[in-house]
């Protein structure tokens, strides 16, 4: 049985796929496949990203090899990007518990 860490790396592979194959190239999100996604998958994490030029900006900064798509290894580095925000979050949350 695979662990948990297992899981969540296989989770990400599948979600990535989910959306990658929905049209155009195989395997790589174009600008409409990532805002579906971020927008499915991320809502809680992007809330505040209501701003319709936030997709563009976070395509062309993850897009290294400015290809106009989004393959798993750029997407990879916005989940890491975020999983370390969400870490700090978490760290800030448990040190105001820890003081009550
Ligand atoms: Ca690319």
């Amino acid at each position: 049985m695979p662990s948990e860490l297992e899981t969540a790396m296989e989770s990400l592979i599948l979600v990535f796929h989910r959306y990658a194959s929905r049209e155009g190239r195989y395997g790589t999100l174009n600008r409409r496949e990532l805002r579906e996604l971020m927008e499915n998958e991320l809502s809680n994490f992007l809330r505040s990203q209501q701003d319709p030029a936030a997709v563009d900006r976070i395509m062309k900064d993850l897009d290294t090899n400015s290809d106009g798509q989004v393959d798993f290894e750029e997407f990879v580095s916005l989940v890491v990007g975020l999983s370390i925000a969400c870490e700090r979050c978490y760290q800030l949350r448990m040190k105001n518990a820890t003081k009550k």
